[in-house]
């Protein structure tokens, strides 16, 4: 039986999609959601929503300032590639101009496309130090566009993530144990309900600014418990200190019944990741993080020596070891 706090809980996210309204584009999003599961579905495929990279937080509604949650969107993309070659299709919903799967390896600031191309008179070529790379990139990105297995949509605020969150769960429910959802995006826990927004660009001259946010609510409560059906939920903690990391994963997966929380610390998420999961069934919630009972829990860490071997990426296996788990779940069913 529901406790009173969880009602509670799954009674604010109702009143935040009662209160606030959804993104222009949704519906016409949704459908092209809705084509690329039906393909999907007929194909046998298993379906990954992977999202990535952070939401703002608009202070206007005709937005000059915004709040902004770190994330380039580097995990998400570089995961988003290991599971299409493993066999997985990918709906990639992500920050608008963050970091996208295969174009990632070009980025601006890092690897600038104008930088490895050569020009004589009228003829381009890319410079041959340059070749080998590119085209094994080419050629992986050019197999998925010819089995059309990479769906990408984009979300700028909080808001426009709830929204499309929710949808996309919605459409992925008929595929149960075979859909998989890779919560890999930084999302805001506060935001301004619409309610409370200045219509124009908020003026000084009058001293500091105060701004009173409300809290996001917590959606993996719906999501794990309305919005999908047996779909594999995977969230991640990102701290800034790593001591945090295993009691707060402990607590997110005592509180909403998922199946893996990665935690990562801002510093080193680059080469070592914990994978937090319950050890037997859902574990019990606890009044505090140090009261839960650490035997209900399994913790492994993943780790890379970048010193060894500078070009790995450490999201190759985190995806193999999601795979692997994904199986005997969806197997499990059965
Ligand atoms: C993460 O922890 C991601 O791994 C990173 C990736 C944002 C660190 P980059 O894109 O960074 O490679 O630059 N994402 C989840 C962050 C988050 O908002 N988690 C919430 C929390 O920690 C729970 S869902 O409370």
């Amino acid at each position: 039986m529901a406790s009173d706090e969880d009602q509670a809980a799954s009674f604010s996210a109702e009143q935040y999609f009662a209160t606030q309204p959804p993104p222009p584009s949704l519906e016409a999003d949704i459908v092209r959601v809705q084509e690329f599961v039906l393909r999907q579905r007929a194909a046998k495929r298993k379906v990954v929503l992977v999202t990535s990279g952070g939401t703002t937080v608009p202070l206007e509604l005709n937005v000059v300032r915004f709040l902004d949650n770190f994330s380039a969107g580097t995990r998400g993309a570089t995961s988003a590639e290991y599971f299409l070659k493993a066999g997985y299709a990918v709906i990639f919903m992500h920050r608008q101009f963050s970091l996208q799967p295969f174009s990632r390896h070009y980025s601006h600031s890092t690897h600038p496309f104008l930088d490895f191309l050569d020009v004589d008179a009228e003829y381009i070529e890319v410079k041959s130090a340059e070749r080998p790379q590119l085209i094994e990139v080419l050629k992986a990105y050019k197999q998925v566009q010819k089995a059309g297995t990479l769906h990408s949509l984009t979300f700028v605020t909080v808001n426009d993530y709830l929204w499309l969150l929710r949808a996309i769960s919605k459409e992925l429910y008929p595929l149960g144990r075979n859909a998989m959802f890779y919560l890999a995006a930084a999302v805001s826990d506060f935001f301004l309900p619409r309610q409370k927004m200045s219509e124009h660009k908020i003026q000084s001259g009058k001293g500091s600014l105060h701004i009173e946010m409300d809290q996001v609510p917590k959606i993996l409560k719906p999501l794990v418990e309305e919005w999908t059906r047996e779909g594999y939920i995977v969230s991640f903690k990102l701290e800034t200190d790593n001591a945090l990391l295993i009691p707060k994963a402990r607590a997110a997966l005592a509180r909403y019944g998922h199946q893996v929380v990665i935690g990562n610390e801002l510093h080193t998420r680059k080469y070592q990741v914990v994978f937090v999961s319950p050890a037997n069934g859902k574990p019990a919630q606890a009044e505090n993080e140090e009261e839960l009972d650490p035997s209900k829990f399994s913790e492994t860490w993943l780790r890379i020596d970048l010193a060894v071997n500078p070009a790995k990426e450490i999201e190759e296996d985190i995806v193999a070891e999601l795979v692997r788990r994904h199986q005997t779940w969806a197997a499990d069913s059965s």
